[in-house]
This record gives structure tokens, sequence and C-alpha cells, in this order.
């Protein structure tokens, strides 16, 4: 597996519920490495840019009105194939229809509601950078590090 970076986010419902340090304890779990970590209030022209690709679908505008409804939590994680790895733990996009044990099967289906699921996670390597390019002010917002139990933890 690739060490490579994902871009995570908290969405506003994960912020106001409560679940932002049972999420960033998943990640930690796992094994990943935490490069950048904010609290942020989303203009409408991030989110905006932010889910481009889905701006002809019918749900956009309250799409967009959710993630600029509260705080959001910024996240860059680190780790071997950590943009497939953090697609699993999140879960379907249906929180209906996520897996027990994933973050969206444990925690979103509270509401029964598609479009509240508590997290995004990038879908691709490509998709990672042009996130953390368009959430993070740039490097000097990211730390660039290694924990010290690396050798006990990676070949
Ligand atoms: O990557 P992921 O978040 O699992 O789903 P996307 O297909 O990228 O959609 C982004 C976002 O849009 C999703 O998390 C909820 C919302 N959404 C919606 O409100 N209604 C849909 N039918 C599909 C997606
Ligand atoms: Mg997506």
């Amino acid at each position: 597996f690739e060490t490579e970076r994902t871009y995570i986010m908290i969405k506003p419902d994960g912020v106001q519920r409560g679940y932002v340090g049972e999420i960033i304890a998943r990640f930690e779990r796992k094994g990943n490495v935490l490069k950048g970590l904010k609290t942020f209030q989303c203009p409408k022209a991030v989110a905006e840019e932010h889910y481009q690709d889905l701006s002809e679908k019918p749900f956009f505008g309250d799409l967009v009105e959710y993630i600029c409804s509260g705080p959001v939590v910024c996240m860059v994680w680190e780790g071997p194939g950590v943009v497939k790895s953090a697609r699993k733990m999140i879960g379907a996009t249906n929180p209906l229809e996520s897996e027990p044990g994933t973050i969206r099967g444990d925690l979103g289906a509270f509401y029964a509601l598609v479009g509240r699921n508590v997290i995004h996670g990038s879908d691709s390597n490509e998709s990672a950078e042009r996130e953390i390019a368009l959430w993070f002010g740039g490097d000097d917002e990211l730390v660039d590090w290694t924990p010290t139990i690396t050798p006990w933890t990676r070949e």
C-alpha cells in the first residue's frame, strides 16, 4: 500500500452531536497520522466548489446549505492506502445502508436522511489532493511529522 493522504471532514451534524472525538479516535486507532486539523465555518463558495461534480443534482442547494449550517472539522489523514480504507470506515452514502461498525452505520442512521451522514471522505487520490488544497490554506496549515512509533508499525 502506498502512503497517501486523504481529506476527511466531520459535517455540521457530526460536530453538533459531539462525535468529533469518537471519529478522530477511530482514525487514530487504525494507525493513520493526523497531518492537519481545524474547525471551520464554511462559506458557500467553498461548499459549492467542494461538491462541484454534484452541481446539477436536485439536492445540490440543500447539500451546500447543510454543509454551511454550522462548523465543520477539517482533517488531513496520512496512511498506507488511507483513501480507500477511510471510505470503508465511513460506510455507504446512505446511513440506512451503511454497515454496522462503519461511522455512518453507527452514528448516521439516527436520521434516515441520506444527506445527513456525519462525515465526508475523499473518493480518490486526485479528489484528496484537490480537497486538501481547497480546505487548507497551504502547507503552513499542515505539519509534516512521523510518529516515533513508526519503526514498530511499518515494514
Ligand atoms: O462520497 P459520498 O459522501 O458517500 O457521496 P457522494 O455521492 O459524493 O455525495 C455527496 C453528498 O451528497 C453525500 O454525502 C450526501 C449528499 N447526497 C444527498 O443528499 N442525496 C443523494 N441522493 C446523494 C448524495
Ligand atoms: Mg463523494
